[in-house]
């Protein structure tokens, strides 16, 4: 039911919406268009459907320019992204991921900051192939991307786990209750017969409707004192409260996001509002009614502003609250105290409940690779082929070998040694806190190097951090190829943003537990120049910082940036 006193705004729907009334629920021309052999890319229309099934069509860009020279198409090919509540996969499905990326992929997996895998390289006529494969093994690619609700994030905590596996499961229940109803995947990809002519043909999408949603839409849970899922930065995000060791509900905060276009100041990376508490049992009604405001309030005029969070600053949290409970026909209870101290991974080996064991494994970039004589691939399958609990893989690109019994322990620690992977203990703590998107040579959007970059950036941090002895001090730093902010840079203590290649926006004063964003330092600079900037800040920090002071903190009360806790003063 349309509130008449709230207005969507107004202008001409833009091409995405376009495509997608057209597309009879998300269908388009993709299932021929996929078999056409001649070239191996897909129509621009067909690819904005082919997300909503959790694919994106790309092509290398190392290969770009030389291919154009040729006059060759580019080289396409294509990343599948799965959906994976929670990020909790079994070691069997481990092993056909590992399969598939070797055996149509570019036989490497990245570990998403929304805790899931993607594949790359995939060629168009191994999709379907690919798509099957997963499915089998009881996965999927379903709005993995696309204007629905996304793969829903839950905090990986492994100290807690009877908490954990309750939150979790209300992670897989929202996901799969906020899951598009189309058939079109399953005929696309799938081979499910279609039904013609009948009424089951008339389909019905109760929740998104035919236009599904404006833009994506993202939820994740928290349970603290961990924010490892940056519950600020979700579209929704629920804050789990437990008392007495019991789950006794949720906080929701609403209309968080990251992303943000250079110089565009009506965009801006913004922080979730606390607005309640609800119960369990309400989580998913709360879920759907915030997703129908959005749908009927949101921007299908202008795609840049289309996200919750402008939807949120454009009506107010006080109005959009108010409709949130007039379509729930319930109050919101008042917001129950909670506390976050980190956003980040806790590495190594911990002993959960039940007796079991939990190692997080430093994934430097969340690439899964064979690098020279680093075998982080080959070591986590033998781990896999002998596992017998789960994976895990949190929202820092990291992965956990999960609820480890005793007995497994031993052998599981010996492959941990005979392959060198490592908890990152070795390394700085700040290599440690380190994120990176994926961005060159996949992303169509980078604008400078990040997964591949910062790396390289770190080693010759390091040395500054060791010069002034902080080797152990957890600072978060995140880096993105371009500011649509896939690796939450804004919520990093160090940000960087690729500008062109080379060339970076730097950003300083985000909370290390993710409660406040970051604000631009320096823009447009040089490795020279962020070494040189960091020299002095880092060592200032060193000598000025306050007992237990984290990075972000300090540079705001060191007046060196300004603190933003609304995302509408970023660009101020
Ligand atoms: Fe992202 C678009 C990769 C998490 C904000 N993101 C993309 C695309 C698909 C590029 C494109 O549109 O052509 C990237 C594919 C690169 C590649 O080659 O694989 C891409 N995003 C990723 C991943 C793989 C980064 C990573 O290194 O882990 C993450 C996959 C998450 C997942 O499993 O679902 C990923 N993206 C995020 C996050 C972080 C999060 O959700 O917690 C954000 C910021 C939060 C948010 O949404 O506000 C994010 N991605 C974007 C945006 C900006 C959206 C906006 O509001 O403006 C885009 C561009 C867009 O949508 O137009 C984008
Ligand atoms: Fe690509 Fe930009 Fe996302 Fe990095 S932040 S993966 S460059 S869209």
């Amino acid at each position: 039911m349309v509130n008449q006193l709230l207005k969507a705004p107004e202008g001409p729907p833009s091409d995405v919406e376009q495509i997608k009334d057209k597309s009879n629920y998300l269908r388009g021309t993709l299932g021929e268009v996929m078999l056409d052999r001649i070239s191996a890319g897909i129509p621009d229309d067909d690819n904005r459907l082919m997300k909503h099934h959790g694919s994106y069509l790309q092509d290398d860009r190392d290969l770009r320019n030389e291919r154009q020279k040729q006059k060759l198409e580019p080289a396409y090919q294509f990343m599948l992204r799965v959906r994976m509540p929670g990020g909790v996969a079994l070691p069997a499905q481990w092993l056909v991921m590992d399969e598939l990326a070797q055996k149509y992929g570019n036989d490497t997996l990245k570990l998403t900051t929304r805790q899931t895998f993607q594949m790359h390289g995939i060629l168009k006529w191994n999709m379907k192939k690919t798509i099957q494969e997963i499915h089998a093994s009881m996965l999927d690619t379903i709005a993995a991307c696309g204007d629905v609700n996304r793969n829903v994030m839950c905090n990986s905590n492994p100290f807690q786990s009877e908490i954990h596996s309750e939150v979790y499961d209300w992670s897989t229940k929202l996901s799969d209750y906020l899951l598009p109803r189309t058939r079109a995947y399953h005929e696309i990809w799938l081979d499910e017969e279609k039904v013609v002519g009948t009424a089951e043909m008339e389909e019905v999408e109760p929740m998104y409707g035919k236009l599904y949603l404006p833009r994506k839409f993202k939820i994740g849970i928290a349970v603290p004192p961990s924010n490892d899922i940056d519950v600020f930065s979700q579209d929704l995000g629920f804050i789990a409260i437990v008392e007495d060791d019991k789950l006794v509900g949720f906080n929701v905060a609403i209309g968080g996001g990251m992303g943000m276009s250079h110089g565009d100041k009506k965009t801006y990376p913004q922080l979730a509002k606390v607005i309640g508490f609800c119960m369990p049992d309400q989580i998913l009604d709360v879920a759907e009614k915030v997703i129908t405001i959005q749908r009927d309030y949101g921007n299908r005029s202008l795609r840049k502003n289309a996200r919750f969070k402008y939807t949120v600053d454009r009506l107010g949290l006080e109005t959009v609250k108010a409709e949130l409970e007039n379509r729930l026909g319930w109050s919101l209870e008042e917001a129950k105290k909670y506390h976050f101290d980190n956003n980040g991974d806790r590495y190594g080996w911990v002993k959960g409940i039940q007796g079991k064991w939990h190692f997080t494994l430093f994934v430097e970039g969340g690439r899964i690779a064979d690098i020279d004589d680093y075998k982080l691939m080959t070591g986590i399958r033998e781990i896999a082929k002998i596992h017998t609990g789960d994976f895990r893989l949190t929202a820092n690109q990291n992965l956990i070998i999960a609820n480890v019994s005793s007995q497994e322990k031993e052998k599981i620690s010996k492959l941990i040694v005979q392959y060198g992977l490592t908890d990152g203990g070795h390394y700085t703590a700040l290599r440690r806190s380190s994120m990176a998107c994926v961005s060159l040579p996949t992303c169509g959007l980078a604008m400078a190097e990040a997964e591949r970059y910062l790396p390289v950036l770190l080693d010759k941090i390091e040395t500054i951090v060791d010069e002034n002895g902080l080797r152990n001090e957890e600072i978060t730093i995140r880096m993105t190829g371009c500011p649509n902010g896939c690796a939450r840079h804004a919520l990093g203590e160090i940000g960087f943003i690729g500008k062109a290649p080379g060339k970076y926006n730097m950003y300083l004063g985000a909370a290390f537990d993710g409660s406040r964003l970051s604000k631009m330092y320096r823009e447009n600079i040089g490795e020279e120049e962020i070494l040189r900037e960091l020299r002095v800040l880092l060592s200032r920090y060193a000598k000025e910082r306050q007992e237990e002071e984290h990075f972000g903190d300090f540079t705001v009360r060191a007046g060196i940036i300004k603190a933003v806790t609304d995302g509408t003063n970023f660009h101020d």
